[in-house]
């Protein structure tokens, strides 16, 4: 596990100066209600298929049935009384699904949909101070406030920042990048017919977004496993479904100066405008400009297993995602003004692929990837913890002979249609696996002489629980209670 602290700074997105007002009064509104029970607003985050729906899944589902958690000291020493869902505070949300989840993954051992839609859960739990001001204050209860939305919008955020000029400069070098060109041939080639200073043409701007996104899935789908996707709305469009909000592309900018009112560029640019006022910002003002802790959850091991250009387009996207965010050490003023993110947790999520004597090179590998948004200080003062987590473990632990040597190898049910070295499995049938190494150099995975290091890679099935009565309650994991012990500790003291 590797711990941080970065120098004090404040980022903010393009925010106005009422929409801090806004959140200095929600604030305010929360500080008041701290008063009774003070609640947590825990942002998890992360890219599509990062991991998201499962981790909360599994982390209400412990805390609420009493789950194996011994690194989390309130609930070692028995201090942690009880959990229970109570009323979400935002009754405009639909609630997180998860009855649904936990019988999808216990009972029909299957893993959750993409998440199409956002949704919030509240968890408050029941606990016994260790300090005396706190037992004289009756604090006993924390409300936790959890969020969960597809993983796509989150790519979104980084626009609120940019003018249009610079997201078609930035959107248009990535689409002509080598590793991309071939998927974004048809947008590109479609892009030079037009001309962005004629009249718009509604059915060719259609056109244009269309092929636009049929690119965005292309990467996403390609075995590239690219990140930098936006806008994230074309890929899962939630209830923007058809919704003219979507026909905006990235364009190159006019030859002649400033183009006319009703040019297909000034239309362009004002879509695009539209779209981070109507779409992005609300989403990003509701969820995570009030967020207080934050676990960004990142499938490293997928894009080690992509190669360089993943893991360096990974880094890119988390960069950006990460410069939205404020954090920093909270005051009694940065509380009333907008509190900042004092704790953030980065996970390497799905860890159970791997044997446990990987898992620090996993970590170390996740640990080089956001150091790039460590040097440019994005987490302003706040304590930040690096870790390799399983929200659900799948495999258990085995090991094989090769001639003299032990090595570590993982056991698991694949997944129905998995297939590796050309057997197909069938879904039921366990078997034992080697994953491969990673190298102890994270340096080696990124930059110019990086080269693959594929990994001997599977979906496994949601494990079969142990349901004898004296098995340990709730779903494996690995290191969900260290993570819960950094995120909460002070909370529950
Ligand atoms: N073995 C294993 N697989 C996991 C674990 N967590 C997630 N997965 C796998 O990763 C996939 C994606 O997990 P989700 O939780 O749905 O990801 P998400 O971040 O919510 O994705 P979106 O909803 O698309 O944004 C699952 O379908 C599983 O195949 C884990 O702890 N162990
Ligand atoms: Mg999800």
């Amino acid at each position: 596990m590797t711990q941080t602290s970065c120098p004090d700074r404040l980022f903010l997105p393009n925010l106005t100066v009422l929409d801090d007002v806004r959140l200095g009064a929600q604030s305010l509104v929360s500080s008041a209600a701290d008063l009774a029970t003070p609640s947590v607003r825990i942002g998890i985050t992360g890219l599509s298929r990062a991991g998201k729906t499962v981790f909360l899944t599994s982390l209400v589902h412990a805390l609420l049935h009493g789950g194996h958690l011994p690194a989390l000291q309130a609930s070692r020493s028995g201090r942690l009384i009880g959990a229970s869902l109570t009323q979400q505070p935002d009754d405009d949300v639909a609630r997180f699904a998860l009855e649904d989840h936990v019988h999808d993954l216990l009972h029909n051992r299957t893993w959750p949909n993409s998440t199409r839609q956002i949704s919030e859960l509240r968890l408050t739990l029941r606990f016994e101070p260790n300090s005396a001001l706190a037992r004289t204050l009756g604090r006993t209860s924390l409300h936790l406030d959890l969020v969960d939305y597809p993983g796509e919008w989150l790519l979104d955020l980084p626009l609120l920042d940019q003018d249009y000029e610079t997201f078609s400069r930035e959107a248009l070098t990535r689409a002509r990048d080598p590793e991309r060109k071939a998927l974004a041939q048809p947008f590109l080639d479609a892009m030079r017919r037009v001309d962005g200073a004629k009249a718009l043409d509604e059915p060719q701007a259609a056109r244009l977004a269309e092929l636009y996104t049929q690119y965005l899935r292309a990467c996403k789908e390609s075995e590239n496993a690219l990140s930098m996707l936006p806008p994230g709305r074309f890929l899962m469009p939630g209830e923007l479904e058809g919704s003219p909000a979507l026909t905006f592309v990235p364009l190159d900018p006019p030859l002649n100066g400033k183009p006319a009112k009703n040019s297909l560029y000034a239309a362009m640019e004002h879509r695009f405008e539209a779209y981070k006022r109507v779409v992005v910002k609300p989403f990003f003002i509701n969820h995570f400009a009030r967020l207080d802790r934050q676990i960004v959850l990142v499938d490293t091991l997928a894009a080690i297993n992509a190669g360089p250009s993943a893991l360096s387009d990974l880094r890119d996207a988390l960069s950006a995602i990460l410069s939205c965010f404020k954090a920093g050490e909270n005051s009694i003023l940065s509380k009333l003004f907008g509190p900042r993110i004092d704790k953030i947790v980065f996970a390497a999520t799905k860890a159970d692929h791997l044997h446990h004597t990987q898992h620090d090179q996993l970590e170390a590998v996740l640990d080089h990837l956001v150091n790039d948004a460590r040097k440019k200080a994005l987490f302003s003062g706040a304590k930040v913890e690096t870790m390799a987590i399983a929200s659900v473990r799948a495999t258990r632990e085995a090991s094989a002979k090769t001639g003299n040597d032990t090595i570590g190898a993982v056991a698991g049910v694949p997944m129905k249609g998995e297939t590796i070295n050309g057997q197909t499995f069938d879904g039921e049938r366990e078997v034992a696996i080697f994953p491969g190494d990673l190298p102890a150099d994270p340096a080696k995975l990124m930059g110019p002489t990086a080269k693959t290091y594929p990994l001997r890679f599977v979906r496994f099935r949601p494990p079969k629980l142990d349901t004898r009565p004296t098995a340990k309650p709730g779903l494996p994991h690995i290191r969900l209670d260290r993570l819960l012990q950094f995120l909460l500790s002070d909370k529950l003291a």
